[in-house]
């Protein structure tokens, strides 16, 4: 892959891109070319908003574009680059879904069991079937809602915390489940810690050496690692932090954290290279086969016009031009994250704002989507500047999060 750093320096601000232009012909797709200034723009509106800095970067056929605004860290005052490592959340799903269809295609694990036919501790209800919690339909309830119903209490609560997986499923069966198994789709990081569960009972092996084995060394992604329980990013990173709910206090560093709240609903740490070589390894079937890859990827909508869906540890967004892109989107502590791909992989796309607890951070974040895979800006509509009209599928109706 050839990587053209033009290092295009904004004058005005602290807002620095590097990036690399496509020449004419080198786009392997019909979709248009993806826009940097609509990125440089997204950027800038995220940092109006409250970001410290934002990265993103485009894998384009043989051309990248690195496109970075703002501070990685903002006491020693470092600029973001695109290569910065940070925390990906719930990206983290779709490495442990990949592991656990590598298990269903070797006859290990079958979606249509019962969890409980392969859980150490068995869930209160026999109906949840794997394929239950992988497509965030067993209704089991999101314990980080209480979690974190306060935000910054709530994190430095259980920052330095290592929880088993049993804990956090206790913490979940406390409560009633938001449905029936099968019934509805309620976005729980409740399913993938029950999936970390089950893969490690099934295999006796840590999900650290899974995504090793099956993931990070057959891709090569050096800048990806899962240290659960460590609590510092290694290499060169980007700090995150975390707004209050109290939006006049300043932020709060929240880089070092064990992430045991989470573990394999949201732990690995990677950079926007890996990510877009990950997302679009999964697409073209070099991470699992075929059969496991379609079911992977049949989507069922979780927004009202369709354009939001969910399948398998992956998301789809349908985009204004028409394409649809599979990935995954995250959240933690310090770190908004957007990795998608288009379906033939030849199209990838990460962004990471280094701030949270904004769902207009977030929501504007999501407007990195149309630039790199659509070449335009964002529809208005998704660049509203108020709280109430950000949009996330992955609260259910019923919860009110602070
Ligand atoms: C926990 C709250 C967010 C963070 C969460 N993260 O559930 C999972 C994830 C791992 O990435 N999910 C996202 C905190 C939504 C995804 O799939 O895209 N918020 C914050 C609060 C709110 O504390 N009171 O914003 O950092």
């Amino acid at each position: 892959m050839r990587i053209k750093n033009a290092g295009l320096v904004l004058a005005c601000c602290t807002a620095v891109a590097a990036l690399a232009a496509s020449p004419a012909g080198a786009a392997t797709s019909t979709l248009p070319s993806p826009s940097v200034s609509a990125v440089l723009d997204v950027q800038k509106q995220a940092m109006a908003n409250g970001a410290p800095g934002a990265l993103t970067r485009i894998d384009s056929g043989s051309s990248s574009y690195r496109i970075a605004s703002g501070q990685a860290d903002t006491v020693a005052r470092t600029a973001m680059d695109a290569d910065r490592r940070f925390r990906v959340g719930s990206v983290s799903k779709s490495f442990t879904t990949v592991v656990l269809m590598q298990l269903a295609a070797e006859g290990r694990i079958d979606l249509e069991a019962p969890a409980n036919a392969y859980l150490p501790q068995p869930l209160p209800d026999d109906r949840i079937t794997v394929r239950h919690l992988l497509s965030h339909r067993s209704g089991l309830w999101d314990y980080t809602n209480d979690m974190f119903y306060y935000t910054v209490p709530g994190f430095e609560e259980v920052r330095n915390k290592v929880f088993t997986y049993q804990e956090l499923i206790d913490l979940s069966t406390a409560h009633q489940p938001t449905n029936a198994p099968g019934a509805a789709y309620s976005y729980s990081n409740t399913n993938f810690v029950v999936l970390g569960a089950l893969i490690e009972n099934v295999t006796g092996v840590p999900m650290a050496t899974h995504y090793q084995q099956r993931i990070l060394t057959p891709l090569n992604l050096r800048n990806t690692t899962y240290v659960h329980p460590q609590t510092a990013i290694s290499g060169s990173y980007a700090h995150g932090y975390l707004r209050d709910d109290d939006t006049t206090l300043p932020l709060v560093d929240s880089t070092e954290q064990t992430v045991s709240w989470a573990q394999s609903a949201g732990a690995v740490i990677s950079n926007a290279s890996d990510l877009n070589r990950f997302f679009s390894a999964l697409v073209t079937g070099k991470l699992v086969p075929a059969a496991q890859l379609q079911q992977m990827m049949t989507m069922v909508p979780v927004n009202a016009d369709g354009t939001q869906s969910y399948g398998l540890g992956l998301r789809a967004r349908k985009l204004s031009c028409g394409v649809t892109v599979y990935g995954h989107t995250g959240t933690v502590q310090g770190f908004y994250t957007y990795a998608f791909t288009t379906a033939d992989g030849k199209r990838s796309m990460t962004s990471m704002a280094n701030t949270s607890n904004n769902g207009t951070v977030n929501t504007v974040l999501g407007g990195t989507l149309e630039a790199a895979f659509c070449g335009t800006t964002a529809k208005a509509t998704t660049l509203k500047t108020t709280e109430d009209e950000t949009f996330t599928e992955d609260i259910a109706p019923q919860i009110v999060r602070h």
